[in-house]
């Protein structure tokens, strides 16, 4: 790792602890509502590709926490941790899975393809890499415009595959564009040609011929992703550079709903090995250790969140299905 792991420090403010909290609240948020999406899935209210983020969560919160509200992201298929962390509602997001009309794109993206504008969350990308270039647009949109936001995109290791990663990152590299390039190497791509993993490691060492600041960081650690992002926050924003972060995690579940969890390509005890790194115990112990949280609290806020997930899947369940005339209408027709 670049950088010593980051440590909460002794003293913390009442604001800083209430922060912290929140990103613990937030990743428990993310577990739970995938846990629901995946039993919904099986009960067959989801349709669709569906892939869950468990595992992974301490990467979009620990980076969404270092931006600002203007900023810009983009990521793939494997979204809905993503777009929670934006601060998107559990209700619009779980309404989508479901198809419905009160769902964020009105029920015309599903799973891949959640959206909201008004929070600069540009999709949920379902062609692997397709959204690094578009990023990279983003990026020089904002430098054109004169703007200090910075453009964010996520993407698995095996997007590093495409040819449009390498030339998006050259492009930001040269033009020196505020962009963060976020891989989330969990160490499989599933779906490749030949439909078995490509493990596939050091993705800066591959990426970094570019001219740009590249990073790898543990993203089971959420204090590690978000002092890795504000590295890469305030060099887009101060110095209209870019940054590549490659975070190695690990997905916990399989690849998308009808992948297994182990036994295929890899193994149960590779599993639950990775499982003893779960970035929510490993932040939850951090906050207990600090004495910021308790065993009362945690089981306090797993209540609350509970209730919110349980809100977000009768929201969805009551809610209509879109009318056939939505086919013809564009969801931000008129918008920015
Ligand atoms: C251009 C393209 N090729 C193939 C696929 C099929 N596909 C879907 S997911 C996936 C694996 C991607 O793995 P990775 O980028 O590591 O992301 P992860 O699923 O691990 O989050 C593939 C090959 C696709 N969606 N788009
Ligand atoms: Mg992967």
């Amino acid at each position: 790792m670049a950088t010593a792991a980051p440590t909460i420090p002794k003293k913390v403010d009442a604001q800083t602890a209430e922060l912290y909290r929140s990103w613990l609240r937030q990743m428990i948020l993310i577990r739970r509502f995938e846990e629901k999406t995946g039993e919904a899935y099986s009960l067959g209210q989801i349709g669709g590709f569906c892939h869950l983020y468990i595992g992974q969560e301490a990467v979009a919160v620990g980076s969404i926490a270092a931006l600002r509200h203007d900023d810009v992201l983009t990521c793939s298929y494997r979204d809905h941790g993503h777009a929670l962390a934006r601060g998107m509602s559990a209700r619009g997001i779980m309404a989508e899975l479901f198809g419905k009309a009160t769902g964020c794109t009105k029920g015309k993206g599903g799973s891949m393809h959640l959206f909201d504008a008004s929070k600069g969350f540009l999709g949920g990308h379902g062609i692997v890499g397709a959204h690094i270039p578009i990023t990279t647009g983003l990026a020089f949109a904002i430098k054109y415009k004169k703007g200090d936001q910075v453009a964010v995109c996520y993407f698995g290791e095996a997007a590093v595959n495409n040819g449009a990663f390498h030339e998006a990152l050259n492009m930001a590299a040269l033009w020196k564009l505020p962009a963060i390039f976020i891989c989330e190497n969990n160490r499989y791509g599933m779906g490749t040609a030949l439909e078995r993993a490509s493990a596939i490691y050091d993705i800066s060492e591959r990426a970094c011929s570019y001219d740009m600041a590249n990073e790898v960081v543990d993203g089971q650690d959420l204090l590690a992703m978000k002092a890795a992002m504000d590295r890469a926050v305030t060099r887009g924003r101060k110095e209209s550079l870019p940054t590549l972060l490659e975070v190695r995690t690990y997905r916990f579940m399989g690849h998308s709903m009808s992948d297994p969890i182990h036994g295929h390509y890899r193994t149960k005890e590779e599993v639950e090995e990775q499982r003893k790194r779960d970035p929510i115990a490993l932040w939850g112990d951090q906050l207990k250790a600090a004495k910021l949280i308790d065993d009362a609290g945690i089981k306090a806020m797993e209540e609350d969140v509970m209730a919110e997930v349980m809100d977000s899947l009768k929201f969805a369940e009551e809610s209509p299905d879109p009318d056939p005339s939505e086919l013809w209408t564009d969801v931000y027709a008129g918008s920015n």
